[in-house]
């Protein structure tokens, strides 16, 4: 995004209106970028490379990214952005971006992935958006007023005992499996039931809708988790400060859980939940 631009909104970015306008452009982008995505897949274009080690990227991460910046550019030239696939770019507030998240699910052709795109400030989240092509469900939030699917209201889970919990505990070669494997087995003894999708961002929107109790993973992107951050958190779920401890830059550990396993997953994974 350029520092500076001439075509800068006079309109104060987290300024109700200024909100007001990237809500509305969020919510149109996000579907366009997943039908992009969607097509692809339908397609079976292209295949995929590896970044590293279980890190896979395929043509369409980057061209799904390549549309939302440049979007996002011409609409927004003063607000900064924070991609998976092409960096970042400075700004008061900035767009944060994860073009395919599931991508090891893209590459596979296995139908679980989705498109995430939060805007962030320095300390706080204000805007939230994740859609599931496959389903054509659209979850968005915007903080202080509530989180929906496809623009109905959802809610966090009410379970309380964790004999019938089902949480999501993700994982990347970013953590030492021994480390891992601690938090599943703590998991585990408390009785819960254990899932991993390979998407976290779709992860966290389950717990924001009440199909899964709580998320966690030991290291975590901003890219991957800031849109179900602030889900969770609008949908009455209790959440890490991920932007606390520089989670923007250096990423972090994700906690987001219903209210009655807050206590059971804070424990088993070590994460405080302090939002
Ligand atoms: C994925 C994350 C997930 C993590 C995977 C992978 P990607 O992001 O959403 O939480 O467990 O290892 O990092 O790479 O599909 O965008």
């Amino acid at each position: 995004m350029s520092a500076v631009s001439q075509h800068a909104h006079p309109i104060p970015a987290t300024s109700p209106e200024g909100l007001d306008r990237r809500e509305a452009a969020l919510l149109r982008l996000i579907r366009e970028a997943g039908a992009l995505a969607q097509a692809a897949f339908a397609a079976d274009a292209g295949g995929f490379e590896m970044k590293g080690p279980q890190d896979f990227l395929t043509v369409t991460d980057a061209a799904v990214e390549k549309l939302v910046r440049e979007r996002l550019d011409q609409l927004f030239p003063e607000d900064g952005f924070v991609g998976e696939e092409s960096g970042s770019a400075p700004g008061a507030i900035v767009w944060v971006v994860d073009p395919i998240d599931g991508t090891a699910n893209f590459a596979r052709r296995i139908p679980h992935y989705c498109i995430s795109i939060a805007l962030a400030a320095p300390q706080e989240i204000l805007l939230g958006a994740i859609y599931d092509p496959v389903h054509d469900e659209l979850y968005f939030a915007r903080k202080g007023r509530g989180a929906t699917r496809n623009g109905a209201p959802i809610a966090v889970s009410g379970v309380t005992d964790p004999q019938s919990a089902c949480v999501e505990l993700g994982w990347s070669v970013r953590v030492p499996n021994a480390t891992y494997l601690d938090v599943l087995g703590k998991m585990l003894d408390a009785g819960t039931n254990i899932r991993r999708a390979a998407t976290g961002a779709l992860g966290l929107a389950y717990v924001a809708d009440g199909r899964s109790d709580a998320y966690a993973e030991l290291h975590m992107h901003p890219w991957d988790c800031l849109a179900g951050l602030l889900l969770v958190r609008e949908a009455g779920g209790l959440v890490c400060d991920f932007l606390a401890a520089d989670g923007l830059r250096s990423g972090g550990g994700v906690l987001a859980a219903a209210p009655g396993v807050a206590g059971l997953m804070a424990e088993a994974t070590g994460i405080a939940l302090n939002l």
